[in-house]
């Protein structure tokens, strides 16, 4: 068992060869939600633990990515704006729009 822990982009190569078939692409590829149209696509997203997301705002309206139990916080997000976090845990993670809060969705760590 790999007991390092996998943090940022650099080391996403090794946690790409763990994950086998599920891993799609190079290292470097990480699953991406969409903010877009006052909704986060897709609303529920299942990662292996180890993996980076990155938050995308397509809208012109602000947005923010927030974790009501904490985990992760966003800043203000603006058109085009990224934001993105490891899951180095595995569990279920809620999470929000702080300005918009009927903005929900959840990541899945496995
Ligand atoms: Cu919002």
């Amino acid at each position: 068992m790999n007991a390092r822990i996998l943090i940022g982009g650099a080391l996403l190569a090794v946690g790409a060869i763990v994950a086998g078939p599920a891993a799609p692409g190079a290292a470097g590829s990480t699953p991406q939600v969409a903010i877009e149209n006052f909704r986060f696509t897709p609303s529920t997203l299942t990662v292996p633990t180890g993996t980076t997301v990155t938050w995308v705002n397509h809208d012109a309206e602000i947005h923010t990515v927030t974790s009501p139990a904490g985990a992760f916080a966003s800043p203000a997000l603006e058109t085009d704006e990224k934001f993105s976090f490891t899951f180095n845990a595995p569990g279920i993670y809620a999470y929000f729009c702080a300005l918009h809060p009927q903005m929900r969705s959840t990541v899945v760590v496995q």
